[in-house]
């Protein structure tokens, strides 16, 4: 697929007086979709932990790498593919787990609108266990792009296995089990307004359509939301310790990826617990403030997970920001807080507007700069810039 024809889309269309209505910058599209959103739900997306630093940080620390142009390579057509769990994708970037996508979009239903994305774009959405639609509804709009399921995995055992078992059913094609918000990190954006939008009820239609989460109500979540907000209160995080990896590896045959890993040793000690992929993540720094950027831990987990796939999202921004990635060793890079704001201003458009937008960039990279294959993209290709 020539992800960098996009750019002949525009150019062409341009000719006949067209131009786009949607940003071609990101500071464009953060500060329209700024404004597209209820403030409340700005500060939830756009906001992170502490005075943000390890956020930021996330996004700069990528400036200190620069890819080392070649020439006469004739990098006339690029492949991105890249094979995953068995799956062929077209290129190895993913849409990353945002539980509040869903109202994110306009109309108030941002993961159906993700996963028709996802249907257009061929760029798989890693849905959160956090959604305003059930997870069989998401998943129905996949279309024939594969979908992951992110599990947060509750302290209710039968909970879990039904979550799981439920995304098995509906076809998804991995469980990703986020290891780093068992309880929410400090941020200030969204305590000064005491907003947390789940305890508002908002976001729950996976535990309020859950069997086992309804039995264990004295009344539906139909008919005593508050009841149902407080038992999700009570079952949401659930610390996880090494013991715990036996029995969520025995949850589901389907490939089991890790997120929020940051350490060699963490990957290590995850693979030899029978994990298939190891993300490489630190929630785009909304989780801990003082940490570091995510993409400076990505080599050494790389090493670490020796031929193991390793996904990696935080701070990506552009279609530079994937090529470096990828050349840093990633398998597979996720889109955040970006898709979220083409959703905001755009619908699946939108979407779709920011997935090609970053990919025709990063494939026009690799054409210019002379590295055709993802194989092309090692350590090597980079220097740190001074
Ligand atoms: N990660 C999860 O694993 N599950 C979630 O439900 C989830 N919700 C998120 C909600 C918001 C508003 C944002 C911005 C991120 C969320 N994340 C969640 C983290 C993302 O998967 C990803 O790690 C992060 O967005 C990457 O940082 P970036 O957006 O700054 O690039």
């Amino acid at each position: 697929m020539a992800f960098g024809d996009y750019q002949n889309e525009i150019y062409f269309n341009g000719l006949r007086g067209v131009v786009p209505t949607l940003p071609m910058k990101f500071e464009e599209l953060r500060d329209r979709a700024q404004a597209a959103m209820p403030p409340s739900i700005w500060s939830y997306v756009a906001g992170g932990a502490g005075d943000e630093r390890t956020q930021n940080a996330n996004v700069t620390a990528f400036d200190r790498w620069g890819l080392v142009p070649r020439m006469f390579v004739g990098a006339k057509e690029r492949d991105l593919s890249v094979d995953l769990f068995g799956m062929t994708l077209p290129a190895p970037v993913f849409m990353a787990p945002i539980g509040v996508i869903g109202l994110c979009a306009q109309d108030g239903h941002g993961d159906l609108a993700t996963a028709r994305a996802a249907a257009r774009t061929g760029i798989p959405m890693v849905a959160s266990t956090l959604m305003v639609d059930p997870l069989d509804q998401v998943a129905a709009e996949f279309g024939d792009t594969p979908g992951f399921f992110q599990l947060y995995t509750p302290t209710d055992r039968d909970l879990a296995a039904s979550l799981v078992q439920r995304a098995e059913a509906a076809g998804y094609q991995g469980i990703v089990v986020t290891l780093d918000t068992w309880v929410t990190g400090w941020r200030p954006r969204d305590l000064s307004t005491g907003n947390f939008p789940q305890l508002r009820g908002h976001c729950l239609a996976n535990y309020f359509t859950d069997p086992v989460f309804r039995a264990a109500l004295s009344k539906t979540p139909e008919e005593d939301p508050q009841s149902a907000i407080l038992r999700w209160i009570q079952v949401f995080g659930n610390p996880l310790t090494w013991d715990d990896l036996p029995w969520l590896r025995s949850l589901t045959d389907l490939p089991l990826i890790v997120k929020g890993i940051c350490h060699p040793d963490d990957a290590r000690r995850a693979i030899d617990g029978g994990v298939d992929g190891i993300y490489c993540s630190n929630h785009g720094g909304r989780q801990a403030n003082g940490g570091l950027p995510a993409i400076d831990v990505l080599p050494e987990v790389v090493a670490a997970a020796n031929g193991v796939p390793v996904l990696f999202d935080s701070g990506v921004r552009s279609g530079a920001d994937i090529i470096k990635a990828l050349a840093l060793g990633a398998t597979a890079v996720g889109i955040g807080r970006p898709y979220a704001y083409g959703l905001a201003l755009g619908g699946v458009d939108g979407i779709v507007h920011v997935v090609r937008s970053m990919l025709a960039e990063a494939d026009l990279i690799m054409a210019v700069d002379g590295y055709p294959a993802r194989k092309d993209l090692t350590p090597e290709a980079l220097r740190r810039v001074p």
